[in-house]
C-alpha cells in the first residue's frame, strides 16, 4: 500500500534558520509552510529545483511548545532526522492493515496533517526504532 517515500522529516529548533540552510547549501526549494496547531509545529517542506509534483520532499519541523513531540524530540536528542513517511491511497486502511499485523498505531482516527492530508504514525519502537508516518495527500 506504500506508493512513494512522501518526506522525511528533521526536527529544527528555527524553521526560518533551517531553511535558509538547506536552501543555501543545497539548493532545495520551499515548496509550502504551515502552522498546525494540534500537531504543536511550525513546518515547510523543501523539495528538489524542478521536481514538482514528483517530488520527495524534505519536511522542517519547528516546534511551537516545548510539550509538543517535536519539542520534547528537540530536548531529548537534539535537532536531527525525526520521521519517514510513506504515502499511501488509503490512510485508513493501511492503519488497519499494520494493526492487523500488531503494530502499534499512535491515532484511533487518522489526523489532519499538511495540505490537508489525513495521516497517522506507527510507534517508532514497533518499527525499528524509526517513527513511520502514513500520509494520505489530499484528493
Ligand atoms: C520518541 N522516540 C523516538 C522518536 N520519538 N524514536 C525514534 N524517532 C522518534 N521520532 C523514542 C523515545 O526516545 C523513547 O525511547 C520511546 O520512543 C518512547 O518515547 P516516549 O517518551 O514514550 O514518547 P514521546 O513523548 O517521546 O513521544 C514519542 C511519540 C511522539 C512518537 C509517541 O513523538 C508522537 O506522538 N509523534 C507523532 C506526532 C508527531 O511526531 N508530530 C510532529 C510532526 P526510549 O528512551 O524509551 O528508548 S507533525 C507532521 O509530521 C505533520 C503535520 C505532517 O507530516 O503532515
Amino acid at each position: 500500500f506504500v506508493t512513494a517515500i512522501d518526506h522525511v522529516g528533521i526536527a529544527v529548533p528555527d524553521l526560518d534558520a533551517a531553511i535558509a540552510f538547506h536552501t543555501e547549501h543545497f539548493g532545495l526549494e520551499v515548496a509550502h509552510e504551515e502552522v498546525n496547531e494540534e500537531q504543536g509545529v511550525r513546518e515547510a517542506m523543501l523539495r528538489a529545483p524542478g521536481t514538482a509534483g514528483t517530488e520527495t520532499a524534505i519536511q522542517l519541523l519547528a516546534p511551537l511548545r516545548d510539550d509538543s513531540a517535536i519539542g520534547k524530540f528537540l530536548a531529548k536528542s537534539g535537532p536531527g532526522l525525526q520521521q519517514l513517511a510513506y504515502r499511501v491511497s488509503d490512510v485508513d486502511a493501511a492503519a488497519a492493515a499494520l494493526r492487523a499485523q500488531g503494530l502499534r498505531l499512535l491515532y484511533d482516527e487518522a489526523k489532519r496533517g499538511t495540505s490537508d492530508s489525513r495521516v497517522n504514525f506507527v510507534h517508532p519502537k514497533d518499527a525499528g526504532g524509526v517513527l513511520v508516518e502514513l500520509v494520505e495527500p489530499a484528493h
